[in-house]
């Protein structure tokens, strides 16, 4: 039975630069990982190694980066009998500049390789599998029409359609095509790219499956870090998702109180998510705090430096806790002055401190409502 193993989004040569200082490593994380996937191909003694799109992060990548891609698909190619069927996706769009184009001649001298649309070819047969792969590059077509005129082969036993689309992809990451662009008969399975994350697409009648990139590109949690390992059989195809991916992305929720010190809520956030040399953490600070309680962000980043591969910049979810002087400042003519004086008085009068506790509960929050702050979280 075939078996192929689908990639997509590899980005490589993205410069990454949100990850600050472990940019650099992270970017030859990206060919680290190009480099597991064709041992995979080799362990799984796979027919096809089908990359779904942008392969490359740009058009332009340095020499070294197309040096290192060569080098791998030729010992692929060496060290097993598998095929390889790159499609031209969105940031390595086929054209006049494109790498496909300019490297068309080293391309070219790899045994077995096929870039989709170079030289208007438009599917590649791997005979002795009885398989064929078909895809159109991004160009004439629109994002979401590449599926359109792709015609499976009836003289193959299995027909796979290589796709490189998104809806509305005027944001980044797109909401995956949609069943119906896919629709049509006579496919074993659809190779999709373009999205960062795995999803499977439901009601195509047979898989249609976006493995996502195989390694973390972006900071939009979970999702990356895998490929698929596509079984075509007789009586259906059978997709399994393969972790290839050495970073995760893990999010960590703190709520802040006046009490709170950059010592305290590191605390916290290690009894959340766990130190993890791999993982980027994602931290969200909620919660109302007073201004003199005084956060340092820096600070936190610091302290917790050292468990992760990466700390992002906190995410400010927070809200300041209105002070005596404050409230004085605010109009008796606005409805937040009469709300803010009202909740005072009633503040005056609380009979049990779980009272008084509640109404300053509600005066902050009414406060920072009436404030336009979105302090609901
Ligand atoms: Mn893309």
């Amino acid at each position: 039975m075939p078996i192929i193993i689908h990639t997509s989004d590899v980005h490589l040569g993205a410069p990454l630069g949100w990850l600050g200082p472990r940019a650099a490593e992270q970017r030859e994380e990206l060919r680290r990982t190009l480099s597991k996937i064709v041992d995979l191909v080799i362990d799984q003694h796979a027919d096809a190694l089908v990359i779904a799109g942008d392969l490359f992060h740009s058009n332009n990548p340095s020499a070294a980066t197309v040096r290192f891609v060569l080098r791998e698909l030729a010992r692929l190619t060496s060290e097993s009998r598998a095929s390889v069927i790159l499609l031209p996706g969105s940031h390595d769009s086929l054209g006049i500049e494109s790498v496909y184009t300019s490297y068309r001649a080293e391309f070219g001298r790899l045994e077995r390789v096929s870039v989709l649309g170079l030289d208007g070819r438009n599917s590649v047969a791997v005979e002795h599998a009885g398989l064929k792969i078909h895809g159109n590059p991004l160009g004439n077509h629109g994002l979401d029409d590449s599926a359109g005129d792709l015609e499976p082969d009836p003289a193959f036993a299995f027909n796979v359609a290589v796709v490189h689309a998104a809806e509305n992809d005027d944001v980044e990451d797109g909401q995956p095509i949609a069943a119906s662009a896919l629709a049509g008969q006579g496919w074993s399975y659809y190779a999709l790219g373009h999205l960062r994350s795995w999803h499977e697409v439901e009601g195509v009648g047979v898989p249609a499956v976006y493995p996502g990139s195989p390694e973390l590109v972006v900071m939009n949690g979970g999702g990356q870090g895998h490929v698929a390992r596509v079984e075509l059989r007789a009586s259906g195809t059978i997709v399994t998702k393969v972790r290839v991916g050495a970073r995760s992305v893990i999010e960590a929720r703190v709520e802040l109180t006046d009490a709170s010190d950059s010592f305290s809520i590191a605390e916290q956030v290690g009894n959340q998510a766990h130190q993890n040399p791999n993982a980027v953490l994602r931290l969200v600070l909620t919660g109302l705090t007073s201004a003199e309680a005084g956060i340092d962000d820096w600070d936190l980043v610091e302290e917790l430096a050292a468990d992760y591969f990466f700390v992002c910049p906190p995410v400010r979810d927070y809200h300041l806790r209105v002070t005596d002087e404050d409230f004085v400042q605010l109009p008796e003519r606005l409805v937040v002055g009469r709300f803010a004086r009202h909740m005072r008085s009633r503040l005056e009068e609380a009979g049990t401190e779980e009272e008084r506790q509640e109404i300053e509960d509600a005066l902050q929050l009414g406060v920072a409502l009436l404030q336009g702050k979105d302090a609901i979280g």
